[in-house]
């Protein structure tokens, strides 16, 4: 699973090209691809800083710091010796771990974080994440230093998956949403445990309500692949074809393409515009939730073209 994901990952084949990895060891793949390729970075906030910590082979964990207090938090810390890392860099005092769903790649580092950081409140919203703590439930609250940070219960593509909305109180800076394998830059995840009736109300009524400049942190780097797949839908949709040649060339860069907002998706991305006539029109139907399941069946069995 993990050799086909870092052969078929997106972002970090423009580099070197498959061939360069091909006949090496996993291992040694995984090695190369994600530490040598993929560059961290921060965004820097008036209130909080997030670094995107890129792991295995196109996740992102990312660590949430309050900047008043120096309190921070880690999402879903698949590769915790990273964390600890960037940890000492920051001289932040890490007291959270916010899992978005169970899944090893991003839950499956929750047992060592703990033992690596004792103490560690751990978050999440399904019995089967490791070392969970607190279990949590929509519109569940808790801080991080002077942050506040909103539970939103997705389930679809795991039946307990969270995302994480954070504001700062007073602030004129837009908040922040972390969407694990909810919704993607351009994309969102496979449907493993829902329906598309339970993705529609994931993406348009919970997080379509927030604030539109919210800043996006997703669970992938899929970006390429997920607007190459936009751009079969919508052939037209000039916006599309920008964000492509963007998104290319920061991934060449080893960048990450990461964050965007909630306003970016609506305009690029075929599962948050399954309202549009376009997409209907490409699924076939004038049923959003029908044309939620179809585009996310049709996207299950893409090609992704070359260029
Ligand atoms: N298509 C993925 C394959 C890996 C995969 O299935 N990823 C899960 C999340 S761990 C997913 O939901 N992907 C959404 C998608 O492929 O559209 C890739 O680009 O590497
Ligand atoms: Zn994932």
């Amino acid at each position: 699973m993990l050799y086909r994901s870092l052969l078929a990952s997106a972002c970090t084949l423009g580099v070197f090209g498959a061939a360069t990895y091909k006949f090496a060891p996993p291992k040694i793949q995984a090695a190369a691809l994600s530490s040598v390729v993929r560059k961290s970075s921060i965004v820097e906030l008036t209130d909080m800083k997030i670094e995107l910590l890129p792991a295995l082979s196109d996740n992102y964990m990312y660590l949430l710091i309050d900047k008043d207090t120096k309190e921070a938090a880690i999402v879903d810390p698949v590769e915790p010796v990273k964390v600890v890392d960037a940890v000492k860099k920051h001289g932040v005092k890490l007291k959270t771990v916010m899992t978005t769903h169970h899944h090893w790649d991003h839950a499956g580092g929750n047992e060592r974080m703990v033992k690596l950081v004792p103490g560690l409140t751990v978050y999440g919203g399904d019995d089967r994440v490791g070392a969970l703590t607190n279990k949590v439930k929509h519109d569940n609250t808790f801080k991080v230093g002077s942050l506040n940070v909103k539970c939103l219960f997705t389930p679809c593509h795991t039946t307990g998956h969270i995302c994480y909305f954070v504001t700062k109180e007073n602030s004129t800076e837009p908040p922040a949403v972390f969407t694990g394998d909810t919704l993607f830059v351009a994309g969102c995840g496979k449907f493993f445990e829902g329906t598309a009736e339970q993705m529609y109300k994931a993406l348009i009524e919970t997080l379509g309500q927030l604030p539109s400049e919210t800043r996006v942190f997703c669970g992938h780097e899929y970006t390429v692949n997920n607007l190459k797949f936009a751009r079969h839908v919508e052939p037209d949709n000039e916006v599309i074809r920008k964000k492509l040649a963007w998104a290319k060339e920061k991934c060449l860069n080893g960048e990450p393409t990461i964050p965007s907002t909630l306003a970016d998706e609506f305009s690029f991305n075929p599962f948050m515009r399954v309202r549009e006539k376009s997409v209907q029109d490409h699924a076939k139907t004038s049923d959003p939730i029908d044309t939620m399941q179809s585009i996310r069946k049709e996207k299950d069995n893409f090609r992704v073209p070359k260029n």
